[in-house]
């Protein structure tokens, strides 16, 4: 006979924190967000950290390069898309791990033989004034000099003018060799009144561009998430069919981390691609699994090698796994069950395994929810599509800004390999996700402020400083949904 649940599969809107004392020490400025991301032993701590407990979804839409820059910088980290190539998805991680703060490879190039026309046309399509003179025309060639507008007269120039005779060339500029902190540029750059300046390495070999104006947009960043060597850290998504040839592809490109992306991940499927990349890679290659919903989902994995667990079948904002297929669970009883279940084998074993909630966030007080119901991190896919970074088009609907926002078991995605049961070949059967558009709301590190200001606000609120004492203290109750209509504005005519 089938087994049935005594519960009520419920989620984060059926929940709210009660508060508990604040002391006086307890204030936002003193609460930590720091997590891990992967297992460790009792005593010590996780290879990686991270500095806000956010991970973006492993999509199409929300998690390129771009994305992971922008969050690596504020204190997350993005697991890029595994539904492309696998040469793009190397490509991808290799920018992120290249990417210096303020030092910009340049894509607008041109040789001293191309001619003024070249240069406007190049201007017009890549929006840039400052172009690199090579001598092979790429980022990578030996400097030969730099063309700004200051260099030439539209009016008065011949469009057919060679670039080598208005060029600003090498000898006349100021340049700064690789290996120099962004501190030490910004000075050059003061000191010679300069707008940008090239770095070259010791044979002439164009590197970077420093610009003046990005100063200030890049020393700012004190929770940035780097390595030993301060590059970005980035994660990957990755699959049960072609991880052989994957995952030594993206372990050679540089990915910290890695996560096998499936909408049910309690399968013989992650098992193999498991227990394959920790007999061929051990400890070092960290990599995460999922998705489950229970106790005995998360135990399967864990016993095949897991660093972490990702929990939630159906909840994603895109997701119609529920409504296709019949499966899954409300996102917080999933996740309360799968964290007691961290607990006591942390309890028996002495090991560690972060969980992460992955989906179904709606509102910023759900993510203070999620932490406090057990999860260490969060993956977010709609929140982090609204943004400027996120790769997907801005357009106006309805006179309002919009992203466009799919899911990878859409049409649009089809990300076969992501719902692969194991005799799928050629593409979907059906789909388990929509196409749809979500708010534009500006940029990520906007966005992540006033986010990161809520949810300190609340730990604040509980008594609680830490994710770990948030864990420990939290008091969390039902509620009905009367009392849901009690806690908006009620009662009265809100002004517009
Ligand atoms: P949300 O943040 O609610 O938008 O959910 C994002 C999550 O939804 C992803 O991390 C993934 O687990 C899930 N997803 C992605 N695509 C689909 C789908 O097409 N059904 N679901």
């Amino acid at each position: 006979m089938a087994q049935y649940l005594n519960e009520t599969s419920r989620t984060f809107s059926e929940y709210l924190l009660i508060p508990g004392l604040t002391t006086k020490d307890c204030v936002p400025n003193k609460v930590s967000l720091k997590t891990p991301l992967t297992k460790f032993n009792k005593g010590e701590v996780s290879d990686i950290e991270l500095n806000v407990p956010f991970v973006s979804a492993i999509m199409q839409s929300v998690s390129d390069d771009n994305m992971a820059i922008a969050l690596a910088k504020n204190g997350g980290l993005s697991f890029i898309f595994g539904s492309q190539s696998i040469e793009e998805q190397t490509e991808m991680i290799r920018k992120v791990k290249n990417h210096k703060s303020g030092f910009v490879i340049s894509t607008a190039n041109l040789t001293e033989e191309h001619t003024l026309k070249d240069v406007i046309l190049l201007k017009g399509k890549t929006g840039h004034s400052t172009i690199a003179i090579t001598d092979n025309g790429k980022a990578e060639g030996k400097l030969l000099g730099i063309v700004t507008s200051r260099d030439y007269r539209v009016t008065n120039d011949s469009l057919d003018k060679k670039v080598k005779e208005f060029m600003t060339p090498f000898s006349n500029l100021v340049t700064a060799e690789l290996g120099i902190s962004l501190k030490e540029a910004n000075d050059i750059i003061w000191e010679h009144k300069l707008n940008s300046l090239p770095v070259i390495d010791e044979n002439n070999n164009f590197k970077f561009f420093v610009f003046r104006k990005d100063y200030d947009n890049h020393k700012d960043n004190p929770l940035e998430l780097s390595d030993y060597q301060k590059k970005l850290i980035v994660g990957a998504g990755i699959n049960t069919r072609d991880y052989k040839e994957r995952v030594p592809a993206l372990v050679e490109a540089g990915a910290d981390v890695l996560c096998i992306d499936s909408s049910d991940g309690f399968s013989e499927w992650q098992k193999e691609t498991l227990e394959y990349i920790k007999s061929k890679f051990g400890e070092k290659v960290k990599v995460g699994a999922g998705n489950v919903v229970d106790k005995e989902g998360f135990l399967y994995l864990v016993e095949a090698g897991a660093d972490f667990i990702k929990v939630g079948v159906g909840g994603g904002s895109i997701c119609i796994t529920r409504e296709t297929k019949g499966i899954g669970r409300g996102q917080a009883t999933a996740l309360i069950e799968v964290a007691d279940a961290r607990d006591e084998y942390f309890k028996e074993t002495g090991v560690y395994i972060p969980i992460c909630s992955d989906g179904g966030i709606a509102q910023d007080y759900h993510m203070v929810l999620a932490l406090a119901m057990g999860a260490d991190f969060l993956m977010m896919g709609r929140y982090f599509a609204r943004f400027d970074e996120s790769p997907t088009r801005k357009l106006m609907v309805g006179g309002n800004y919009v992203k466009e926002y799919w899911g990878e078991g859409s049409n649009r995605a089809r990300n076969w390999q992501r719902y692969d049961m194991g005799d799928t070949a050629d593409g979907l059967k059906f789909e388990e996700g929509v196409d749809s558009y979500v708010p534009y709301a500006g940029t990520l590190k906007d966005n992540l402020a006033v986010t990161v200001g809520k949810i300190k606000s609340t730990m604040c609120s509980c008594g609680t400083i830490s994710i770990a004492l948030l864990k420990e203290k939290a008091k969390i109750t039902l509620v009905s949904s009367v009392s849901i209509v009690e806690g908006g504005a009620h009662d009265v005519i809100v002004k517009e």
